[in-house]
């Protein structure tokens, strides 16, 4: 038996292959991106931790909606089609009908939340408290739903136009379902010390109707992480995972265009060890082990 995977869609750090009527192959690579630019040099295990993360949290979260995993791939494919190297950074996953809109939840206040506070008080037009700063926790988390645009560069939309895209009671699901995970998560990562500044999630409909949590979830690529023990509002702290990455690049006479600079063996070493740091917090095991107990590598 052969199978055939034709391919659906190229992201910027992740390929998606369609496997039969109703099932697709996500593929974590172990590129990186910094400033919007996707770097020629890898991060080894980048993938798999990622892979790994989105595994965690999709088993303790399917109590609050069910999610589209099927299976993390561990091996070969039958007849060898692709090669073991794609082991711990593939899912199978259930295809679904994606909601027109991104999830994004937010429980402090960085990037365009902070940008859109700075202009108008608010953010996607909820109303925060004055005299906030950036990178200050509010006052609860809030939900700030974006539309998915081709170039990369999601667009913060309000309330009422989300709505309008997804119908009222998908949409009233939609924030429930998405407040709640981020909810559990943040608090969960705030115990590991890693704080979740805010994240965005993909819900879809499978075929009977239910909402459904797709995509990778709750992972450094899909959200902030900040270290909670050099956490300060008042500026941006630094990022969890690529924080080592950006100063370099800050060192360099690099314009931020692409193609972007190879990074030096220190800084990828440094990066990789963050990521499978912020596993090993979050999961409370070694990241080794993971791999072992998948079977990974064997
Ligand atoms: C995810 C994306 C990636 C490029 C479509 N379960 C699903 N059913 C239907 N569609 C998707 C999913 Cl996850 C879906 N994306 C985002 C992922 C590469 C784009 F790995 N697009």
């Amino acid at each position: 038996m052969t199978v055939t995977l034709d391919h659906v869609a190229t992201g910027k750090v992740r390929e998606l292959y369609r496997a039969g009527d109703d099932r697709l192959l996500m593929v974590a690579s172990d590129r990186i991106s910094a400033f919007d630019v996707v770097l020629p040099t890898p991060v080894p295990d980048k993938g798999r931790v990622l892979t790994a993360l989105s595994r965690f949290w999709f088993a303790r979260t399917q109590d609050i909606v069910p999610n589209h995993l099927v299976s993390v791939h561990l091996r070969d494919f039958p007849e060898g089609a692709r090669g073991p190297e794609l082991a711990g950074r593939t899912m199978l996953v259930r295809r679904l009908e994606m909601l027109p809109i991104e999830c994004v939840v937010r429980g402090y206040l960085a990037g365009s939340g902070w940008k859109d506070y700075r202009a108008n008080g608010e953010v996607c037009g909820v109303p925060l408290p004055q005299g906030m700063q950036e990178a200050d926790r509010l006052p609860a988390p809030i939900f700030t739903p974006a539309t998915k645009a081709t170039d990369g560069h999601d667009q913060n939309i309000t309330a009422a136009q989300a709505r309008e895209l997804v119908g009222p009671a998908r949409y009233d699901e939609a924030e429930r379902v998405s407040l709640a995970l981020y909810e559990r998560a943040a608090a969960h990562a705030r115990d590991c010390g890693i704080i979740i500044c805010d994240t965005k999630f993909e819900l879809g409909v499978d075929g009977d109707g239910r909402l459904v949590l797709g995509d990778e979830a709750l992972t450094p690529d899909s959200s902030r992480f900040w270290p909670a023990d050099s956490y300060a509002p008042g500026s941006s702290p630094p990022s969890f995972d690529k924080q080592y990455v950006r100063d370099w690049l800050e060192t360099q006479s690099w314009d931020k265009t692409p193609p972007g600079p190879e990074l030096p063996r220190e800084v990828v070493e440094g990066t990789a060890r963050r990521y499978r740091e912020a596993f090993e917090r979050i999961a409370g095991r070694s990241f080794a082990d993971e791999m072992s107990e998948l079977g990974v590598g064997a």
